[in-house]
């Protein structure tokens, strides 16, 4: 049998354009090979070069798609992939058709096993600054005043699959990889200080009784069920941190609005050798800021990625989020407490109040991920990567991490040299002694990768604390005999929950008490249910008497002494104003409003460094004259929750009785007054405490709605700008926080 040749792609010269023009994207398949689209500015890989001018040994990583004709993984061209090689156009597939096999083969093992926690997450790149004032507590390098240190943060929920939704009420992770000069610092944190669990050894336990059932596998990236509850309620170390679980942190706003911290303590080590304990903590500049839980939930079916969208948005229109570096620092005194309070036992805060958070640098992320797999799917953390100057202490938790995290990417990333993967490569100059394994894509050369050698010169040496070798702090461990058991001082589990419940603002803690209600009814068992009770009951009657008759139950008596407590008020997200950057504003309009209004609205919206969304009917403009309106959203796309405040546009004539008429025609299914989606629109935005505003006969709209013009964080003004610039003072505080608690 012949077989045609295979009609080739053209090589001639003029099927490549020389040099590429602005190349606009292509409406039909493209028939010639043009150039790639260049990189955007802002997406860059990892550092070739570090901040001292070294090679780091990243590979800046290949562009996908980047050469003109299509190869095998060998490099060699293909002339079709788009039908196997068969026994003629309808005949069977013949096993010889290697290219087949070679695609569907790699694409078979396109996965690797998702994160056993923290599966689903967001990363970007971004740079530290250090302002140098750490430098009488640590010497690392990377805190001198303005060094500038790449850096690598990944977001996390803990609980739900890779493909699970951004807004469930959950911990969320806050890791950062410093690149140093001296080597890789991995800050592996939450954005909860507190963790459910003393020892690492119960780990297991509390993951397995947090995931979803084992039968049944449901239900997914919630502690919403029995297990959860079983055991929280019988281990109740875990009370604090379930705790905050139940506050508003659980559900948090945004990723770019999330304090961070690195929970366990560690040790600080300065250029003397002389010591101190210290706590992480990352300050985000745009405030901490939440959800409601009604606007959690929707966001879950209406847009699952809402944490993920919102941060590489910000960061590809230039609002950089930053967070500035703080560390509490405690004296190293032999006991390793502070006034009282344990340093070594991850389920207890020092609050602001006793020592305050002192500022030791900037971070902001300013670049978007360009591969999500290559970045933020291999990226690889560690507690153990530390730099000198940042020494561990004895938490037991934190020794288990230490085991932990090295152990989880050799399974993970399939093998001991997951440290070559692009992302996870130091930028500082690498030169061990470890050889081979799998995935080793180093071609080492000399004989010699052992020491003592005399073979390669005896290279590589040692270098001593002097040459910058990390050395760990020469602790003084006491006497004492092996045993299986926590410190007497691990045994208070209901003074800081009490402390943190007391200082809560009136709102929160109505949401706190909404939160375990919720969760509680979710559950079937009724042991379960009054166990937690009597948990609740050891933190504060009022929570525990609320949870208790929403749950239909008797409210148990505490079983502890319920000590006051100095309210700590930086646990508290109520009671400042914080920068609007990157806050979503809708402007509902249709042809018939004030477009002029709507226009210097948007210019308002954009001055602020807010984002507008102009909500209308249908699709495409609204207007011509001074120039068309582009509609991003229409009545049928647009749900409350994509917004942080709307302004709805009134009539060209203050007073003129328009909207009813002009709703009608707007698409109003009823025909009668306004569209019923833009009323849910608002009612939704009115519950979830959301700024509302509007201007000239918009008021008939809130009169429909049966929102009052003149109730908190809502501004009908008659004017356009009057209306904006009195929304934009309301999303400062972030909500009209007087709705709550009568709003839920
Ligand atoms: Fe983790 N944790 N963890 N954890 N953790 C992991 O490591 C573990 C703990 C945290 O974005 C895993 O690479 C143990 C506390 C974050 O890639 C695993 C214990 C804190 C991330 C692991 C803890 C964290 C992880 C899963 C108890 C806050 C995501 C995949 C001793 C200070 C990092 C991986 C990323 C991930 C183990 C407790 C934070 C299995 C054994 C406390 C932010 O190694």
């Amino acid at each position: 049998m012949t077989t045609e040749p295979p009609p080739a792609p053209s090589t001639s010269g003029d099927s490549l354009p020389g040099k590429p023009g602005p190349v606009s994207p292509p409406v039909d398949e493209p028939t010639r090979p043009v150039e790639p689209l260049p990189p955007k500015a802002d997406q860059r890989g990892p550092e070739t070069v570090s901040a001292t001018g070294q090679a780091t040994g990243a590979d800046q990583a290949r562009m996908a798609q980047s050469g003109a004709y299509l190869t095998t993984a060998q490099g060699v061209r293909l002339y079709e992939s788009d039908h196997s090689l068969k026994a003629g156009a309808r005949g069977p597939v013949l096993i010889q058709d290697h290219h087949l096999r070679e695609k569907i083969t790699h694409f078979d093992h396109e996965r690797i096993p998702e994160r056993v926690v923290h599966a689903r997450g967001a990363a970007a790149h971004g740079v530290f600054k250090g302002y140098g004032t750490a430098g009488e507590v640590s010497k690392a390098a990377f805190l001198v005043k303005d060094v500038e240190t790449p850096v690598f943060v990944r977001f996390s929920t803990v609980l739900g699959s890779r493909g699970s939704a951004d807004t469930v009420r959950d911990t969320r992770g806050f890791a950062t990889k410093f690149y140093t000069d001296e080597g890789t610092f991995d800050l592996v944190g939450n954005n909860i200080p507190v963790f459910f669990i003393q020892d690492a050894l119960k780990f297991p336990d509390v993951v397995h009784a947090a995931k979803p059932h084992p039968d049944r596998e449901i239900p997914q990236a919630q502690s919403a069920h029995d297990t959860f509850w079983d055991f929280v309620s019988l281990h109740t170390e875990a009370t604090h941190h379930t705790l905050w679980n139940m506050s508003d942190r659980g559900i948090p706003r945004s990723y770019r609005m999330m304090e961070g911290f690195g929970v366990h303590t560690f040790r600080l080590v300065n250029t003397n050798g002389e010591s101190v304990l210290a706590k992480f903590h990352w300050k985000p500049k745009l405030g901490v800021h939440s959800l409601v839980w009604e606007e959690a939930q929707l966001i879950n079916g209406m847009d699952p990625d809402f944490h993920r969208r919102d941060l590489f948005d910000a960061i590809e229109a230039g609002a950089f989020p930053q967070w500035e570096l703080g560390i509490q620092v405690f004296p190293d005194t032999p006991d390793q407490t502070f006034q009282g309070i344990d340093l070594l036992d991850p389920t207890k805060i020092v609050p602001e109040g006793l020592t305050p958070v002192q500022p030791i640098g900037l971070m902001t992320l300013n670049a978007n991920t360009k591969n999500y797999f290559a970045e933020t799917e291999q990226v690889a953390f560690h507690p153990g990567h530390l730099v000198p100057g940042i020494d561990i202490t004895d938490d037991a938790l934190l020794a288990g991490r230490l085991f932990s995290y090295l152990d989880t990417q050799i399974s993970r990333l399939g093998g001991p040299n997951f440290a070559q993967i692009p992302i996870n490569r130091p930028h500082a100059p690498v030169n061990d002694m470890l050889r081979d394994g799998m995935h080793q894509s180093a071609v080492h050369t000399g004989v010699a990768p052992y020491r003592p050698n005399s073979l390669d010169g005896g290279c590589p040496f040692q270098a001593g604390a002097d040459l910058g070798a990390y050395v760990e702090t020469a602790v003084r461990v006491p006497e004492t005999s092996k045993v299986r058991e926590a410190p007497a001082t691990f045994s208070d589990h209901f003074s800081q929950p009490r402390l943190f419940w007391l200082s809560m603002s009136a709102p929160e803690r109505e949401h706190i008490i909404a939160a375990y209600t919720f969760e509680l009814n979710k559950c079937f068992e009724q042991a379960v249910k009054e166990r937690t009770l009597k948990v609740l009951a050891n933190i504060d009657t009022q929570l525990c008497e609320q949870v208790a008759s929403g749950l239909g139950l008797p409210a148990p008596q505490a079983t502890v002494s319920l000590a006051p407590a100095d309210p700590s008020p930086a646990l508290s997200q109520l009671g400042k104003t914080w920068p609007v950057d990157g806050r979503v504003v809708g402007i509902v309009a249709d042809s018939d409003a004030d477009l002029d209004g709507v226009r210097s609205v948007r210019e308002a919206v954009l001055a602020a460094g807010m984002v507008p969304l102009v909500i209308a009917p249908v699709g495409g403009t609204l207007g011509s004259g001074d120039g068309p309106i582009a509609v991003q959203r229409t009545f049928a796309t647009a749900r409350s929750v994509e917004y942080d405040a709307l302004l709805c546009a009134g009539s060209p004539q203050p007073g003129a009785d328009a909207y009813g008429a002009r709703d009608a025609k707007a698409g109003s299914p009823t025909g009668r007054g306004p569209d019923p989606r833009v009323l849910l629109l608002l009612t939704e935005a009115y519950r979830h405490g959301k700024a509302l505003g509007g201007w000239n006969d918009a008021r008939e709209l809130f009169d429909a709605a049966g929102i009052g013009a003149d109730e908190p964080g809502v501004a009908v003004s008659d004017s356009a700008s009057a209306a904006v610039e009195k929304v934009t003072a309301a999303l400062a505080e972030h909500r009209a926080w007087d709705r709550f608690p009568a709003a839920l």
